[in-house]
């Protein structure tokens, strides 16, 4: 059963009649281009095939009614007693998350009234696999479907805004500084593509990719280290950046150019270095991984991938003793490249591997965690897939 299924199952049980609507959107990986995102810089994402769904019915009397199915198997209810009355700072939880989809919506002119939502999603929670973004995704996708249904009301926003909308969401209601990759990995990506994303233009360009096609597999490891935007050093990693920014006298340091990285990295104060090295480096790592892929040379990446992790691992600091296990085993068992993805401080890595090689791979990874008496992690190889969209 999907989890559009299972959601509008779900969805007639606890409510008694059919959702109007099941929209769902998935989590992703992102290939490489990290920490770059809020350095209006580049991105290149995938969609995984593993979705977060939401059954929808409007309702009359501004009550945003939720339901998720949690990992235990069991139905979490959460109410908002009126979505008019929406602020940050209230629900918290996980709540914050539907409520302030819902919260940015309205605050944005869309005027999103009560509903009934049921949650089914299989996206790994606290994997860096973005799973909480695929949920505001596929709420805000919902929300957007009742508001159509009344008459009268304005325009559909487009991807890049209701992307946009999610970031606002998850910033200022749930409280997590992140920004554009994952919401717009989640709504635009397609199947057997990555997504060449410039955040600061907005522009968009699907790249072919199908590495099976080269004989190829890119491994997700995740590591079960837990991670957390809200609590881990990632805001302190933007600020930085941004100070540095400042400093050099650029809107972003995605205006410094790699060639001119020696003649700004003096200009800074010891400790911002790094970071700026490391913003860089990986967006010039981007533009040469596309380069490589337009070409079809998959696996050729493979080094691009490990020189990304080399960076935030030494220069942005958000590796951990568990990603870097992760790297360096699939590495000395035969993966052309690995890298840490997402925030970072826990959640997952990706190895790109010889599906020949693959099994043995996977079993000296598993092996290398548990000598280190570390959970053991879990391996699953990402197919490139569609982004977010309607269900029924
Ligand atoms: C997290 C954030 F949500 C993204 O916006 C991005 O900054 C990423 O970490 C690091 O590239 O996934």
């Amino acid at each position: 059963m999907t989890p559009a299924d299972r959601a509008a199952a779900l969805f007639a049980e606890e409510r008694g009649c059919a959702p109007s609507a099941v929209w769902s959107a998935p989590g992703r990986v992102n290939l490489i281009g990290e920490h770059t995102d809020y350095n209006d810089g580049f991105v290149l994402p995938f969609a995984l095939p593993q979705r977060t769904a939401v059954a929808v019915r409007p309702r009359d009397d501004g009550r945003l009614s939720v339901a998720t199915l949690g990992n235990d198997g069991q139905l979490h209810r959460g109410t908002v007693a009126s979505v008019h009355e929406l602020r940050p700072g209230d629900p918290t939880g996980w709540l914050a998350y539907p409520a302030g989809v819902a919260w940015a919506l309205r605050d944005a002119g869309y005027p999103v009234g009560g509903a009934d939502l049921m949650i089914v999603g299989e996206v790994p929670t606290g994997a860096g696999l973005s799973s909480s973004h695929a949920l505001e995704c596929a709420v805000a996708l919902a929300l957007l479907d009742t508001v159509q249904r009344a008459p009268g009301t304005p325009a559909a926003p487009g991807l890049e805004e209701i992307a946009r909308l999610v970031q606002r969401a998850e910033n200022d209601f749930a409280g997590a500084p992140t920004g554009l990759l994952d919401q717009t990995a989640s709504l635009s990506c397609t199947a057997a593509h990555v997504l060449f994303f410039d955040v600061r233009s907005g522009a968009g360009e699907q790249i072919p990719f199908d590495p099976r096609r080269a004989g190829l597999e890119v491994l997700v490891i995740d590591t079960r280290a837990k991670h957390s935007h809200n609590e881990s050093g990632y805001g302190e990693r933007r600020r930085g950046c941004e100070r540095a920014a400042e400093l050099l006298e650029v809107k972003a340091l995605r205006d410094v150019a790699g060639q001119e990285l020696s003649a700004a990295l003096p200009k800074l104060p010891e400790e911002l270095r790094p970071l700026v090295r490391h913003v860089v480096t990986e967006n010039d790592r981007v533009l040469t991984t596309v380069d490589e892929l337009r070409r079809g040379r998959y696996a050729e990446i493979g080094p691009l991938l490990t020189a990304s992790h080399v960076s935030l691992r030494d220069d942005y600091r958000v590796s951990c003793r568990e990603l870097d296990l992760a790297v360096d085993s699939a590495l000395a068992a035969g993966a052309l490249g690995a890298r840490m993805i997402g925030g970072g401080f826990g959640g997952s890595a990706i190895a790109l591997v010889p599906t020949a090689q693959r099994p043995e791979i996977e079993r000296a990874v598993q092996a290398a965690f548990a000598r280190e008496h570390l959970a053991a992690p879990r391996l699953f190889t990402a197919v490139p897939s569609a982004g977010a969209g309607r269900d029924r």
